[in-house]
C-alpha cells in the first residue's frame, strides 16, 4: 500500500487516521477526497506534509471525479459521510445523497480498476441494546454486546443510509469480487470533533458560559473509543484483514451520558448540577456496546487510549487550546439545536 484514498479525511475521524498514518507509515501517500461540507475544515489537515497529502476538493458521488483518483490509488479508505444524527432528523436528503450514492459511486471506480476498498462504517446500524440493568440474562454476557452477527436494525436516517451502504458493500464483495473489508466502530472521542456532537458540545459550552444541555434523563449508553484507537484499528483490519470480512472496532468503553457529563463538569471546575436537561432526540437509541472479540483475536489489535478520563481530560484541553478553530461556528450551532428546544 503506497498511494491510498482517504474519503472525508477533512473530518474529525478521517484527519486523526491521516496523522495516524503519517506518523507511524512513512511510505505512504495520501490523496484525501473531501467536499469540505460544514464538517470538514482544511485547518484540520494543515499540520501536515504537503509532500505526503494532497487535498482535492470534490463530492465522492461525483463519478467522473472519483474514476480519474481511484485509477492511480492502490487503496480507498472511506470516511466520508454525513455524520450527525439530529441533521438526519431535520433533513435525511443529504445523507441518502452522500452516504448511499457516494458510497455507490465510490465501490463502481473500486470494482472497474480492482481497487482494495475498506468502508468505515458505525455500531448503530444494528439498533440499540437494552440498559445492562433491563437485561434478563444481566451479566451472562449473552446479547449484551454487537458483533458482527448482529441482525441489522437502524433507528435514524443517518443509521439507516450508514446500514445500507454497508449492505452495498457487502453485496459488491460478493457479486463483483470487490476487495473490501468493513469495520463498525462504537461512539469515538478525542480533538478536532466538530461542535455538533455531545462531548465538544459540552466542553465548548462550558468555554463560552452556557450551560450544558442533557438529553432526556440522560441514561443513553455510548461505547466510548478514542480516535486514536479507531485509526489503529482501521490500519490493522486495511493490511491484516480477509476480504469480505466485518470486523467491530470497541475499546470496551460503555459510559451513561449523564455521568459523561458529570466527569466534564467536574475535570472543568464546574458545580455537578450546572447543566440542563433539554428535550430527548426523537427515537433516542438507549445503548450501544461493542464486542471487539474478532478484531481482537483474529488481528492482533489492542486499544491504547482506555483511560477516559486522561482521555477526557486531553480533548478538553484541545478545545480549550484551539478556540479559533471553533469559536466562530459555536454561535450558529446553538441558534440550531435552540430552536428545537435543546
Ligand atoms: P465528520 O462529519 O466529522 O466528517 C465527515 C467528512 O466527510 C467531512 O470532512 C465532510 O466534509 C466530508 N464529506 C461529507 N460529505 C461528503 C461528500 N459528499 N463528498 C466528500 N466528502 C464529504 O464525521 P466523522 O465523525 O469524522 O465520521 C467519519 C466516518 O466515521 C463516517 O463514515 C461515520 O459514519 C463513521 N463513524 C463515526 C463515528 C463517530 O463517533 N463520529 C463512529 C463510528 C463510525
Ligand atoms: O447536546 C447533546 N446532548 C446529549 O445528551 C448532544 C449533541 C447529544 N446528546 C446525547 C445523544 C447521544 O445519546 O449524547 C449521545 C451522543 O450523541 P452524539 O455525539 O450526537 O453521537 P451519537 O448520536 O451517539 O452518534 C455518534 O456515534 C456513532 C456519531 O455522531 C456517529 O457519526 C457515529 O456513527
Amino acid at each position: 500500500m503506497k498511494k491510498i484514498i482517504v474519503t472525508g479525511g477533512a473530518g474529525f475521524i478521517g484527519s486523526n487516521f491521516i496523522y495516524y498514518v503519517v506518523n507511524h507509515h512513512p511510505k505512504v501517500y495520501i490523496t484525501v477526497l473531501d467536499k469540505l461540507t460544514y464538517a470538514g475544515n482544511y485547518a484540520n489537515l494543515a499540520k501536515l506534509p504537503k509532500d505526503r497529502v494532497k487535498l482535492v476538493v470534490g463530492d465522492i458521488a461525483d463519478a467522473k471525479l472519483v474514476d480519474s483518483l481511484v485509477k492511480d490509488a492502490d487503496t480507498v479508505v472511506h470516511y466520508a459521510a454525513e455524520s450527525h444524527n439530529d441533521n438526519s432528523l431535520k433533513s435525511p436528503f443529504p445523507f441518502v445523497q452522500t452516504n448511499l450514492l457516494g458510497t455507490y459511486t465510490l465501490i463502481e471506480a473500486c470494482r472497474k480498476y480492482d481497487t482494495r476498498f475498506h468502508h468505515v462504517s458505525t455500531d448503530e446500524v444494528y439498533g440499540d441494546l437494552p440498559l445492562r440493568e433491563d437485561l434478563p440474562e444481566k451479566g451472562t454476557g449473552v446479547g449484551e454486546k454487537f458483533t458482527d452477527k448482529t441482525p441489522y436494525n437502524p433507528s435514524s436516517p443517518y443509521s439507516a443510509t450508514k446500514a445500507g451502504s454497508d449492505l452495498l458493500v457487502k453485496a459488491w464483495v460478493r457479486s463483483f469480487g470487490l476487495r473490501a473489508t468493513i469495520s463498525n466502530c462504537s461512539n469515538n472521542y478525542g480533538p478536532y470533533q466538530h461542535i455538533e456532537k455531545f462531548i465538544p458540545r459540552q466542553i465548548t459550552n462550558i468555554l463560552s458560559g452556557i450551560r450544558p444541555k442533557l438529553y432526556g434523563d440522560g441514561k443513553n449508553v455510548r461505547d466510548w473509543i478514542h480516535t486514536n484507537d479507531h485509526s489503529s484499528g482501521v490500519w490493522t483490519i486495511l493490511t491484516k484483514g480477509r476480504i469480505g470480512e466485518t470486523y467491530l472496532i470497541g475499546a470496551d468503553g460503555e459510559v451513561d451520558n449523564k455521568t459523561v457529563l458529570a466527569l466534564i463538569l467536574e475535570l472543568m471546575g464546574e458545580a455537578p448540577d450546572a447543566f440542563d436537561h433539554v428535550n430527548d432526540r426523537a427515537g433516542h437509541d438507549l445503548r450501544y456496546a461493542i464486542d471487539s472479540t474478532k478484531l481482537r483475536e483474529e488481528l492482533g489489535w489492542t486499544p491504547q487510549f482506555t483511560n477516559f478520563r486522561n482521555g477526557l481530560k486531553a480533548t478538553i484541553d484541545w478545545y480549550e487550546n484551539n478556540r479559533p478553530w471553533w469559536e466562530a461556528e459555536k454561535k450558529a450551532v446553538e441558534d440550531n439545536y435552540a430552536k428545537n428546544g435543546q
